[in-house]
């Protein structure tokens, strides 16, 4: 080979160096024999398989004190937000996740929410959504790991946006330390936007946690907790519908509500995410009571009314699992 043939060589040859330079630090990361650079998720949650995106730029790498937290710019899916090695958003499919952990609780709730509290969700996209519910007087925010919130503003700004509302008070501290300080039947709602039940998530899907939210909810109240994916976590599901409805069903009152509703999203394992909504109210969650105001809904661009009673229709394999 020579001439182009060589000029074309050492072009990949030096492409791959520079990209063998970015990802030498980055385990997720991997660089192709075109130098093209690749993230590929992979996770003992999902073993076998791995989501992965061509990377343009790695914006953002750091260790926090609780986690690693990774900013890339994508070819296909813009600005990508990873902990500890697993997708959290990425500009094209956000809301899609956000819109319904957020919007599937507050318009369930028989009376408009005035008092809202957020666990986790440090990127602000929930935050977003919970601030064009007019109703809501406060929205508190309680989230471990400072650092994801100053990334988010830095390469999110059109999902941190609810940062800047002035009813959001922001507390960066352990979720259960939070609960336990609170008073009993503060919030109409609770939203728990945490990353899988693995790494400084874990505890956010045990019964503990769930006591305290309980007790930090209004009677009238819901949670809506982040519920993984009917493809992979059937047993996670499972046990998680099972245990809220320990803590939330009172057979004396024949009162309490559980049910799990899912939404699409491709960059999640296998492209679906769901969640748990609960109540220890009799509340049936597939209809939707409150209403967005006409300005709010024009934002929109996965929530309506109609996917809101959909999305709680469940395949018969995962509906098999969940009535048993
Ligand atoms: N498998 C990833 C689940 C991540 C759920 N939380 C995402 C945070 C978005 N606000």
């Amino acid at each position: 080979m020579s001439g182009r043939g060589d000029e074309e060589a050492s072009r990949l040859d030096q492409l791959k160096k520079t990209a063998a330079a970015t990802v030498s630090e980055i385990g997720s990361l991997t660089v192709n024999d075109k130098g093209e650079v690749w993230f590929a998720e992979l996770s003992e949650m999902w073993p076998g398989q791995a989501f992965t995106i061509k990377v343009k730029e790695v914006l953002f790498h750091e260790k926090s004190k609780y986690q690693d937290v990774l900013v890339f710019s994508s070819y296909e899916y813009g600005n990508v937000l990873v902990l500890d090695g697993v997708i959290q958003c990425t500009d094209r499919d956000e809301y899609s996740y956000q819109e319904m952990i957020t919007h599937l609780p507050l318009c369930s709730l028989e009376s408009p929410a005035k008092k809202v509290l957020v666990i986790g969700g440090g990127d602000g996209g929930v935050l977003r959504e919970i601030t064009r519910h007019e109703t809501i007087e406060t929205i508190e925010i309680c989230e471990l790991d400072e650092m994801v919130p100053e990334v988010a503003k830095k390469y999110f700004p059109k999902m941190a946006v609810g940062f800047d509302d002035e009813r959001v008070k922001c507390h960066f501290m352990d979720g259960f330390k939070f609960l336990k300080e609170v008073d009993a039947g503060t919030y109409d709602a609770i939203i728990v936007d945490s990353s899988d039940p693995v790494g400084p998530a874990a505890s956010l899907f045990q019964k503990p946690f769930f006591d305290l939210v309980h007790r930090a909810l209004k009677d009238t109240g819901i949670v809506c907790t982040q519920a993984e994916s009917v493809w992979l976590h059937l047993d996670i599901i499972q046990e998680l519908h099972k245990l809220c409805l320990e803590v939330f069903r009172d057979p004396a009152k024949n009162s309490g509500s559980v049910n799990y509703a899912y939404c699409t999203i491709p960059t999640y394992p296998s492209g679906q995410i769901g969640f748990m909504l609960s109540s220890k109210s009799n509340i049936d969650f597939r209809s939707p009571k409150q209403k967005l105001s006409e300005n709010s809904s024009a934002l929109l661009k996965y929530y309506s009314p109609e996917i809101h009673g959909a999305s709680f229709v469940l395949p018969q394999f995962a509906k098999k699992c969940l009535d048993c």
